[in-house]
C-alpha cells in the first residue's frame, strides 16, 4: 500500500511551524552566527544556500525524518538499479543510466544497458562530428542550421540547453520548433535555407500529432523547394519507433534510438540531446552528461542532511503541504536560463501534479506546487512587486554564476548585487518603524509619513535559497538539472505519487482528436456541451 509519508508527520511539523510562525529569518539570523554556516551546503563548484528560509535546526531535524522514514533510499535505489518504478506504464526509470560512466553494469530485462547507451552514443557522435566538419553533406553542401522538430520532453530540454550553453556553440546555428501553431515554423523557415538545413525530428512515438504535422510540412516545404530525391538526406530521426520513422522516409542510419525507461521529460541526456551535441560538440556534451553524474552521485552518497536534492525537496514539502503556500518561483540571474523555468516547469508539474497515490488512492496532501519564473532582473521590474508585499508567500529559488561568460565590463557586478539584494530584501523586510524614519529623514512633513509609511512596510520573512555556481557551462548546466530531477524524485516518494507518468495530458489529446473533424467542418457539433459547441459554431462563422 502506497503511504504519504508528509501525511503521517503533518501534526509534528505543524507544530514546528506554529513554533517559528512566532519569530522571523532576521532574528534567527541575529540570534546565530552560524546560521548561514549551519544552513548551507558547500559542495564542489556550487553553494547552495538555504539560510533564508524559515527554519530552524528542530524542524529541519524533523523535515529529514520524512525523508528518513518515507523509504526514499529503497526507491532511489531501485531507480539507479533499473526497478520498474513507473508502475502505472510498467516500465523502469534509468535516465541516470544515460550519464553514468561507461564501465558501469546496469541491467535491464537481461540486457547491460551501458551497451546500448554506449552504441547509440558512438553513433549520434558520428553523426555529429560528420555535421560539425561539414564532412555530412546535402545537396546545399554542408550544413549550416540544424531545426530540431518535437515537443514537450522531446523539445525543452535540448531548447532549454541550447539557449543556456550559447557561448559553446560552434557548430551549425540551432532552432527549435514545437508548437502546431503554423507560426512556430514559418519564423524559421524565413531564416533557413532548405539547401542547407538537416530538420532532427524528435519524437519517443513518432506519433505526436504537433510534431508529425510539423515534420510533414518541412518534408513538403524540402519537396517543394529541392529535388525529390535530395529530400531524404535532410532528416534525421530521434524516436524509439524505427517502423515509424522509417515509414516517414528517414534512414536507419541517420535514426538514433533510446528505450521506453527514458521519460520524455528525462530524455535530454539521450538521443533527444542531439541538437546541443551538434551545437557545441560531443566533448561538450559529455561534460553536460559528466555534470548530471556527480549530482547523481552526490544525490546517492551524501547523508540527508547535506544532500542537496534532499533537501531541496523537504523545503518544496514544507511550504506546500506545512505552511500552505501553493507557487514556487525559479529566478536565474543568468539570462541563457530563461528557458530554465519552462523546462523545470514541466519536470516538476508533469511530474508531480498528481492528485492519487501509486495504488489509485486519493493522496490527501497537497502535492506538486505551482512552478514559475523568468529571469532577474526583469523580473523585479515585472512581478517582484506580489512576491515582496504581495498577500501570498512565494518561496523563490535564485540561481546566479560567480563568472560571467561574456567579457562586457561593469555588467556581472550589477547583476550579482541585484541578486543577492533581492534575497536580502525578502529576508529582512522593512517594519513600519524603519519606513517611518526613512520617510522621516527625506524630510516628509508628519502627515505625509503616517499616509506613506504602511505603503512603505515590507513584511520580509519570505523564504529563498540561493543556488551560486562557479559559472554556467555544460557541466554545471548538467548538475543544476540533475539535481532539480532528484528533488522531484523525492517529493513523489514522500507524497508516495508516481513521478514517472503523465495520463492527466491524456484527455486533451483524446478531445483535440474528436474535434479535428468538427473544425473542418466535416461532422456536426453533435453533442457537445454548449460551449463547446457555441464556440465551434461562433468559429465557422468568424473564419467565413
Ligand atoms: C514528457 C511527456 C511529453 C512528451 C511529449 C512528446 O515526459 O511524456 O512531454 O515528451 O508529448 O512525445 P513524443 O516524444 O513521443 O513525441
Amino acid at each position: 500500500m502506497a503511504v504519504n509519508a508528509v501525511k503521517a508527520h503533518l501534526i509534528t511539523l505543524k507544530a514546528h511551524k506554529n513554533r517559528l510562525a512566532r519569530t522571523s529569518m532576521r532574528e534567527m539570523f541575529a540570534e546565530d552566527a552560524k546560521r548561514f554556516k549551519r544552513f548551507s551546503i558547500a559542495w564542489d563548484r556550487l553553494l547552495f544556500d538555504y539560510s533564508k528560509h524559515r527554519l530552524d535546526e528542530r524542524s529541519l531535524a524533523a523535515l529529514l525524518d520524512v525523508a528518513k522514514t518515507a523509504g526514499v533510499k529503497a526507491r532511489r535505489d531501485a531507480m539507479f538499479s533499473g526497478k520498474i518504478i513507473n508502475a502505472t506504464e510498467g516500465r523502469a526509470v534509468l535516465h541516470t543510466a544515460l550519464r553514468a560512466p561507461s564501465g558501469e553494469l546496469i541491467e535491464f530485462d537481461g540486457r547491460n544497458v551501458m551497451a546500448d547507451i554506449a552504441a547509440v552514443r558512438r553513433a549520434m557522435t558520428r553523426f555529429a562530428n560528420a555535421v560539425r566538419s561539414g564532412r555530412y553533406k546535402v545537396g546545399g553542401g554542408a550544413i549550416t542550421d540544424v531545426v530540431n522538430i518535437g515537443i514537450g520532453g522531446s523539445s525543452l530540454g535540448p531548447a532549454m540547453a541550447a539557449r543556456a550553453l550559447a557561448p559553446w556553440h560552434n557548430g551549425p546555428k540551432t532552432h527549435f520548433v514545437s508548437n502546431v501553431d503554423a507560426a512556430d515554423l514559418a519564423e524559421v523557415f524565413k531564416v533557413i535555407r532548405p539547401e542547407t538545413t538537416l530538420f532532427i525530428i524528435a519524437s519517443k512515438t513518432f506519433t505526436t500529432q504537433e510534431t508529425m504535422r510539423n515534420a510533414a510540412t518541412a518534408r513538403a516545404w524540402l519537396r517543394r523547394k529541392l529535388k525529390r530525391k535530395d529530400v531524404g538526406a535532410h532528416f534525421a530521426a530521434l524516436s524509439t519507433s524505427l517502423d515509424k520513422t522509417r515509414k516517414f522516409g528517414i534512414a536507419d542510419e541517420r535514426t538514433f534510438g533510446f528505450w521506453d525507461w527514458v521519460g520524455g521529460r528525462y530524455s535530454v541526456w539521450s538521443a533527444i540531446g542531439l541538437s546541443v551535441m551538434i551545437a557545441i560538440g560531443p566533448k561538450r556534451f559529455g561534460e553536460f552528461l559528466d555534470g548530471a553524474h556527480e549530482a547523481d552521485t552526490h544525490f546517492r552518497t551524501a547523508d540527508y542532511g547535506a544532500n542537496i536534492p534532499v533537501v531541496m525537496a523537504l523545503l518544496g514539502v514544507w511550504y506546500r503541504n506545512v505552511w500552505g503556500f501553493e507557487t514556487h518561483a525559479v529566478l536565474p540571474y543568468d539570462n541563457r536560463l530563461a528557458r530554465f523555468p519552462a523546462y523545470l516547469q514541466q519536470l516538476e508539474m508533469e511530474s508531480n501534479g498528481k492528485r492519487v497515490m501509486m495504488d489509485g488512492r486519493a493522496v490527501s496532501t497537497d502535492t506538486g506546487a505551482i512552478l514559475w519564473g523568468e529571469p532577474g532582473t526583469d523580473g523585479q521590474h515585472a512581478f517582484y512587486q506580489l512576491i515582496h508585499q504581495g498577500t501570498s508567500v512565494i518561496p523563490c529559488d535564485f540561481l546566479i554564476a560567480a563568472k560571467s561568460n561574456d567579457r562586457l565590463s561593469g555588467h556581472h557586478e550589477l547583476l550579482v548585487a541585484n541578486c543577492l539584494a533581492q534575497s536580502e530584501a525578502l529576508m529582512t523586510g522593512r517594519t513600519l518603524g524603519e519606513a517611518k524614519a526613512e520617510l522621516a529623514a527625506a524630510g516628509l512633513s508628519a502627515a505625509e509619513v503616517k499616509r506613506l509609511a504602511p505603503h512603505k512596510v515590507f513584511e520580509g520573512n519570505r523564504p529563498s535559497t540561493t543556488f551560486l555556481y562557479e559559472r554556467l557551462d555544460p557541466k554545471m548546466l548538467g548538475t543544476l538539472i540533475a539535481l532539480y530531477e532528484h528533488k522531484v524524485f523525492v517529493q513523489g516518494v514522500l507524497w508516495g505519487i508516481n513521478s514517472f507518468d503523465q495520463w492527466g495530458v491524456e484527455l486533451g489529446k483524446v478531445l483535440a482528436n474528436d474535434l479535428i473533424p468538427m473544425v473542418r467542418g466535416k461532422k456536426p457539433a453533435g453533442r457537445k456541451d454548449a460551449s463547446t459547441a457555441g464556440l465551434l459554431a461562433a468559429y465557422h462563422r468568424k473564419k467565413r
